[in-house]
């Protein structure tokens, strides 16, 4: 299986890799994200991998089965939906995800598509808003920056990590 990477760039700015094991396997994703306002924040793989119009040519959350906007632990959400990541009072966000329906292959393979930092908490479908449904009102966005394959090789680390806010 291949290694994924994705530099975030933007208001704030960060890198995350993405793992494998087998298609049949869950994938992990592990980085963190620096700048943030404490707190949770969206955290969502977006179908295109278009960031001509910065962030917002990224389109839509990954929904290639047609639902509404869910928490990753839901059986029926976007295959994008990965929830939150946490800030702490420092900014960072250390991410470690581990999902079971986004893949590094096939019809649900994400590379090529965008991954976006929210400005606000995904609510996940749960916050009775008008975008809970769609976007789980996560804000603005961010950062976001393209997935692409890396080297098996490539170390999960984040020296390569600006401090540029
Ligand atoms: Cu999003
Ligand atoms: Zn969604």
């Amino acid at each position: 299986m291949p290694k994924a990477v994705c530099v975030l760039k933007g208001e704030v700015e960060g890198t995350v890799f993405f793992q494998q094991a087998s298609d049949k396997d869950e994938v992990h994703v592990t980085g963190e994200v620096k700048g943030l306002k404490a707190g949770l924040h969206g955290f969502h793989i977006h179908e295109f991998g278009d960031n001509t119009n910065g962030c917002m040519s990224a389109g839509a959350h990954f929904n290639p089965f047609g639902k509404d906007h869910a928490a990753p632990t839901d059986a029926d959400r976007h295959v994008g939906d990965l929830g939150n990541i946490t800030a702490g009072d420092d900014g960072v966000a250390k991410v470690d995800i581990t999902d079971k329906m986004i893949s590094l292959s096939g019809e649900l393979n994400i590379i090529g598509r965008t991954v976006v930092v929210h400005a606000d908490p995904d609510d996940l479908g749960r916050g009775g808003h008008d975008l809970s449904k769609t976007t789980g009102n996560a804000g603005g966005r961010l950062a976001c920056g393209v997935i692409g394959i890396c080297s098996s090789h490539t170390p999960n680390s984040f020296s390569n990590v600006t401090a540029r806010l």
